[in-house]
């Protein structure tokens, strides 16, 4: 019954709201992730002032789209209100109007304005195989217009990069085992062509809605969040799941669940692999705070670098 009515209060809170109401809605946000600064008014409108500045461009290669869905479906207020009036995202391939050679113009031509400023957020890896022709994004004066190019570009002019999701982060589910299409990660793409743009790794299949939009505020206002080894914020990924895990104590007891649907005991028989994962969904939780992984399956270590090869079988213990 509680769980219902959490329920009904998130879908009656998916309304739209005034920029004003959902910049206090992210320092709200923000009390959970630990940025004590953002309660500070100061906050609101250094936020405010660099979403004229520093434009975020969000491109899309071989992924799923899930990333971009997770923060449809778990953020309050709505996608259009985070992607528009607070991440003062100009290029979107699923939600903007644009399309075609248009909006591939206006992509280059927003990279040119606020060359050294803008964020590129990328979302799915790039396959380098064929000369990048797995994924061709669009066409400019009839040339082909590949993710490989929107990255090399784009990489190079931007003054941070964004990796969003696993699959841009580490290569993820496009470059597990076999991976025809030679997919990379943006960190291991700019190794191979000496691009130095910091890139800040946001991972997870999906990622939480948290991480993108606390890591965006935080680039935006105060710059490169502190990273850990794989380049990822330490603020969300600096803890391990199962040291913090609710069944913890089970294990240390050796009370272990029998099957998915057995509420009681730890899950490690069943596949878990929160011991080798760092995240904070044990306490952010998925789908408006309603519940994650643990309670209802496992956790498949969605966030390392070497998901998904690493993690299979997923309900089979590591
Ligand atoms: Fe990969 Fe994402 Fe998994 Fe999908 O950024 S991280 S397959 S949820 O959409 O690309
Ligand atoms: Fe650790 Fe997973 Fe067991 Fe939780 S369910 S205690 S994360 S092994
Ligand atoms: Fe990914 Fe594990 Fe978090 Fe689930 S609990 S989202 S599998 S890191």
């Amino acid at each position: 019954m509680k769980d219902k009515e959490m329920l009904m209060n998130c879908q009656q809170k998916k309304t739209g709201v005034s920029r004003r109401t959902f910049l206090k809605t992210l320092t709200g946000t923000a009390a959970g992730i630990g940025f004590s600064q953002m309660f500070n008014p100061a906050f609101v409108s250094a936020l405010e002032k660099a979403l004229e500045t520093h434009p975020v461009l969000w491109v899309q290669g071989q992924g799923c789209t899930g990333c971009s869905v997770s923060l449809l479906n778990s953020v309050d207020p709505s996608i259009a209100d985070v992607l528009l009036k607070v991440i003062s995202l100009q290029f979107h391939p699923t939600v903007m109007a644009s399309e075609g050679e248009t909006a591939l113009e206006n992509l280059y031509h927003i990279a040119e304005k606020y060359k050294g400023k803008f964020s590129l957020a990328v979302e799915g890896a790039i396959p380098m195989a064929a000369n990048g022709k797995y994924c061709v994004v669009g066409e400019l004066d009839h040339k082909e217009i590949t993710m490989v190019d929107i990255v090399k570009d784009l990489g190079a002019k931007a003054g941070s990069v964004l990796s969003v999701g696993t699959c841009a982060a580490y290569g993820g589910i496009p470059a597990a085992k076999g991976n025809q299409t030679e997919a990379v990660g943006v960190m291991d793409f700019f190794k191979l062509y000496d691009i130095k743009t910091p890139v800040v790794n946001i991972p997870g299949c999906p990622s939480h809605p948290d991480w993108i939009v606390g890591s965006i505020a935080h680039l935006l206002t105060k710059g490169i969040p502190e990273l850990d080894d794989d380049g990822r914020p330490v603020i969300f990924f600096g803890e391990n799941i199962h040291d913090n895990c609710s069944h913890v104590e089970e294990y240390d007891e050796g009370i272990m669940s029998a099957g998915l649907s057995d509420a009681k005991g730890c899950r490690m028989d069943l596949g878990c692999k929160g011991p080798d994962t760092y995240a904070d969904c044990y306490k952010r939780k998925w789908n408006s705070g309603l519940n994650w992984c643990v309670d209802n399956s496992v956790c498949i270590g969605c966030v390392e670098p070497g998901f998904p090869d690493a993690s299979s079988p997923f309900y089979e213990p590591a």
